[in-house]
């Protein structure tokens, strides 16, 4: 091909002296060069497609990523505008692709700049930090074409040929000499298309990748919009109100859609979103969202006698226990704030989203008298935890001020009253805590044995915590309160020893006292004073040789290969239970020969995690958690 030479004039300088600038400081235009910056690359050109479809002209937008994830991104709008400006002679697909910012003001006709990451800096910014870029115009009956190389011009704009359809096509390799990876997390990007399809109600978006022998695809279409967004996120969900809550409304030039759908959980999942911005920080729009609903579930519950006269108004947080919800609004002049530019600074917004929301929300509830009705039971049933939490709070704090006295009754307390040569183990079940109590230095170790119905914190409000047979013990032991009146001085032990026997039912012990210390008393994990004993997996015994104590799997075949299998017996212990007080003691709880393992806060962060997922309402993702592992699974006992 021949060498393309370019006449520089004084604005091709000043486009190249800006491209150059992009080159030389990506991260400030897309954030980063590693796999996040790559995406903001998609996302600025689909960005663009989704403006031409909320100016009213573009209804499909394909996204391919093929072998060397050489992207193409293709919409059919009415394609960029190829006439040249009589004045510079440039076109307008050659200005939004070498100008920077260009984008910003040329975004379709509706002037909600959409954008991905860094809100707009325009598809100017792809073509700099493209090895190539390829733009193909479909309009005015022809097919033009241009092509740039790291944001220098190879190809002009050019008409190749005819064509009765319109709409524009992008296809760029990134520049390897910029990003860290050129290799797409395709799960990433079709989660944030999944999302861009809820947000712009009816707009198709599909994405296929054939770098693999499988291609993988998707197609997303929701003429639900919002409404499909919250059930979509509600879908392994117990929904309390089947209908979602559905408002959509234009007020002035601030387009409002919200979409609401209650779930007996007790989390609250409110996602906001400024012209697709997924505004994480929140800001005026979520104000005035929450104003609206704390506002109208309160007027409602009085109109119809479900509040008392004397009864207190309900608290937000009591309103917003099990809500998911969906708020977007379009807005011309965005102000982003905040440490990550994603909270709505704009003050109007909040009046605005609270005036649209009380009348159509208060009419929601007027016509779906059921729907209000199962809501505010739920939400006073949160209040009357919350008030229960803070008693049973005040309680503790109160028993915890009381010292010894109210220490629990299975508490095998130690006579050292210096915390920190202190430990305590909590064991499972009596008899674990039996040998424990006889094996262990009276001096300073202190034996709690659990017992009762195993709580799940998942599903459980902060005063049954509080409450609960299981915990309160550990919460009088431990000594130092839960929750936001933890207070790490306190504590009456230097090391909180988790003892759990190896098998399914010790797993799950572990794991809900992980989860328990990591949401109700975080220092003591910050701190490292949460540990787990590690008692032996088995016993080699033969004659004439001491008994051999093994940890894990390969110790004992390491030891058996010393010591050889005739004449040898092996006894794999399945509970702590299994063992005498001396075995014990030799094996899992003197200092001088016991392994602990110091729990971290990854640890306790999985344990959560694995918590919720194990414990949580959401069936999908604990059958594949358990198909996942289930391989892993040794000693099943059923
Ligand atoms: C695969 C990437 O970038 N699609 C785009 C348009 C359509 C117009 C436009 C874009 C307005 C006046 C400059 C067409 N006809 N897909 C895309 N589709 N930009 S980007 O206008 C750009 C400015 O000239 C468009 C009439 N108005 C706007």
């Amino acid at each position: 091909m021949e060498k393309y030479e370019h006449k520089y004039g004084a604005d091709q300088i000043q486009v190249l002296e800006g491209l150059e600038a992009v080159r030389k400081r990506p991260g400030m235009y897309i954030g980063s060069v590693s796999v996040r910056g790559l995406h903001h690359l998609v996302y600025e050109i689909v960005d663009n497609c989704v403006d031409e479809a909320l100016a009213g002209y573009c209804n499909n937008i394909h996204i391919k990523i093929e072998k060397g994830n050489i992207v193409t991104v293709e919409d059919d709008g009415r394609g960029i505008p190829v006439d040249k400006h009589k004045k510079t002679g440039i076109s307008a697909a050659e200005t939004v692709y070498t100008v920077l910012h260009a984008g910003g003001k040329f975004g379709g006709d509706s002037g909600y700049k959409v954008s991905g990451g860094l809100h707009g800096v325009g598809a100017s910014v792809v073509n700099a930090l493209s090895e190539w870029t390829e733009v193909t115009i479909q309009r005015d009956g022809g097919i033009f074409q241009m092509a740039f190389e790291r944001g220098k011009t190879t190809k002009p704009l050019t008409r190749i040929g005819d064509s009765n359809k319109t709409g524009t096509k992008v296809k760029f390799l990134a520049d390897n000499t910029i990003f860290e990876t050129l290799e797409y997390e395709y799960e990433v990007l079709e989660k944030r298309f999944r999302e861009m399809a809820f947000l712009t109600k009816g707009l198709r978006i599909s994405i296929e990748d054939l770098r693999e022998e499988t291609p993988k695809k998707a197609d997303f279409c929701f003429e639900g919009g919002l409404k499909s967004f919250v059930e979509f996120l509600n879908k392994n969900k117990e929904k309390l109100n089947t209908q979602p809550i559905y408002i959509e409304k234009n007020s002035g030039d601030v387009p409002v859609e919200i979409a609401i759908q209650y779930t007996n959980s007790y989390s609250e999942n409110i996602y906001s979103f400024v012209n697709n911005i997924n505004t994480i920080e929140g800001g005026t729009h979520l104000e005035g969202f929450k104003r609206s609903l704390t506002k109208v579930f309160n007027d409602y519950a009085r109109n119809h006698n479900i509040l008392k006269e004397k009864d207190a108004n309900l608290q937000g947080e009591d309103i917003r226990e099990g809500i998911t919800a969906v708020i977007s609004v379009k807005v011309k002049e965005p102000q982003f704030e905040g440490q990550t530019k994603t909270k709505l600074g704009n003050s109007e917004v909040t009046g605005i989203v609270q005036s649209v929301m009380n009348d159509a929300l208060a009419t929601f509830l007027e016509e779906n008298p059921s729907v209000a009705k199962a809501v505010l039971e739920k939400c006073i049933s949160a209040a009357r935890a919350r008030e229960a939490a803070r008693k049973a709070r005040e309680l503790v704090r109160r028993k915890t001020a009381l010292e010894s006295s109210t220490l629990p009754g299975k508490l095998a307390d130690c006579s050292s009253k210096q915390a920190e040569e202190c430990e305590i183990y909590i064991v499972e079940g009596d008899s674990a805590g039996g040998s424990a109590k006889q094996g262990r230095d009276r001096k300073f170790q202190a034996i709690l044995p659990l017992w009762g119905k195993m709580l799940n914190v998942e599903k459980s409000r902060a005063d049954k915590i509080y409450n609960n047979d299981k915990l309160q013990p550990v919460i009088l032991a431990v000594g130092a309160g839960i929750g936001a009146d933890f207070d790490i001085t306190k504590i009456r032990y230097g090391k909180v020893i988790i003892m759990a026997d190896a098998d399914v039912d010790g797993a799950h012990i572990r794991t809900l006292l992980l989860t328990f210390f990591f949401r109700y008393m975080r220092p003591l994990i910050e701190n490292g004073n949460v540990y787990l004993a590690q008692p032996p997996l088995y016993k080699i015994s033969k004659k004439g040789i001491p008994d051999v104590y093994c940890y894990t799997d390969e110790e004992l075949e390491k030891n058996l290969q010393e010591i050889g299998r005739d004449g040898v017996g092996i006894q794999r212990y399945k509970g702590l239970g299994e063992m005498n007080p001396e075995q014990l003691w030799d094996t899992t709880m003197d200092p001088e020969k016991r392994i602990l393992i110091k729990v971290t806060m990854e640890d306790a962060m999985k344990a959560d995690e694995i918590f919720t997922l194990l414990m949580g309402d959401d069936v999908n993702p604990r059958r594949k958690f358990i198909e996942d592992n289930a391989k892993y699974v040794k000693n099943l006992d059923i």
